[in-house]
């Protein structure tokens, strides 16, 4: 029998999930829709064949028709619908961040301990993504020694107006503070930012490009390069240097062109493309979770050590000092 899923946010990465149910995943039903904007509703309502559309989200979240939920809609609001998801003992995935803040994100931890078992699913789709794994696997065998400096870039061609200097951390640097973390298996110790010299293709509230250094507790150095109107594409990157040799992460495929005396690949400028691959994974892992009773992927604590170094990362931003993170341990719930 097919999971019963609610999506919340049917706007650019809510409509691509619940298409993605609907058209190449298995298990899942999408039964209900909400969004703040009527018009968002009713189109993706019409492209699933004309699913029901609640106007209030804790109705949808509590109604007997959806056994799940997906919250896509933007970060302020997520802490609230996954709040009312656990109370309402429903599986819910979360695309990141979880909460804007790691304060949010203990309640919802919490939330999910006082539960007893885990109902939630953070969107990292990043572990999912096969390039990414290919240079975890090679992080725990060695192949390249110890791992003693990261360099990293996350490049989007541009953005909104309404994408603050902070934005540039809860929502996109936030990638990097899951996936580093995921991918060496250490927290974080300090961090420091560098706002570099504005690009003028930037606008007023968003201090662009901007540079940070992380620290983890055995020492490796990580540089991320945070730059959201590079104008070119979007485009990750991440070389981790060893003892004994340097790794890459893959490029995406591409058509390589030889045309007009030059030769080149393209780069996409959307960013639901380019780990189109690994959003699939991560969905479907969710639905099989929920089929198991065994959510696997990306935890609320995952969610909440994320939104720890955001906020160390957003008080680096304003003070320039390099600033220490506290030490938390994780509970066996979550091991
Ligand atoms: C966007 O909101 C995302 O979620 C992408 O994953 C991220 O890489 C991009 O920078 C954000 O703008």
């Amino acid at each position: 029998m097919s999971i019963k899923i609610g999506v919340i946010g049917a706007g650019m990465i809510g409509s691509d999930h619940a298409l993605r149910i609907k058209d190449s995943l298995k298990g899942g039903v999408i039964n209900g829709i909400n969004d703040i904007n009527k018009e968002n509703s009713k189109r993706l309502s019409k492209e699933l064949g004309g699913v029901k559309i609640f106007e209030d989200p804790h109705a949808l979240i509590n109604s007997s028709e959806v056994d799940a939920i997906l919250v896509c809609s933007i970060g302020p609001t997520h802490e609230e619908f996954v709040l009312s998801s656990i109370g309402a003992g429903k599986y819910v995935f979360c695309e990141k961040p979880l909460a804007t803040n790691a304060v949010a994100c203990k309640k919802i931890v919490n939330a999910e301990m006082k539960f007893g078992k885990r109902l939630v699913q953070v969107g990292f789709m990043r572990r999912y993504d096969s390039g990414y794994q290919k240079l975890k696997k090679a992080i725990e065998s060695f192949e390249i020694g110890d791992v003693l400096m990261m360099h990293c870039a996350h490049r989007n061609s541009s953005v909104p107006e309404s994408y603050v200097t902070e934005m540039a951390v809860s929502d996109s640097l936030v990638h990097e503070l899951d996936a580093v973390r995921w991918l060496l298996k250490e927290d974080y110790v300090s961090a420091q930012m560098i706002l570099a010299k504005k690009t003028k293709y930037s606008h007023e509230k968003l201090h662009d490009p901007q540079m940070l250094l992380l620290e983890t507790e055995s020492g490796v150095r990580i540089d991320v390069e945070f730059f959201h109107n590079c104008q070119y594409g979007y485009d990750i990157q991440c070389e981790v240097v060893g003892s004994d040799g340097i790794m890459r992460l893959p490029e995406p495929e591409s058509l390589v062109i030889r045309k007009g005396a030059k030769k080149f690949t393209n780069i996409d400028s959307d960013w639901k493309n380019r780990f189109i691959a690994a959003y699939d994974i991560e969905l479907q892992e969710f639905l099989d979770g929920i089929s198991s009773e065994n959510i696997k992927g990306p935890s609320s604590w995952d969610g909440y050590a994320a939104a720890m170094a955001s906020d160390v990362c957003i008080k680096a931003q304003k003070t320039g000092a390099i600033e220490p993170f506290s030490i938390v341990d994780i509970p066996d719930f979550y091991i």
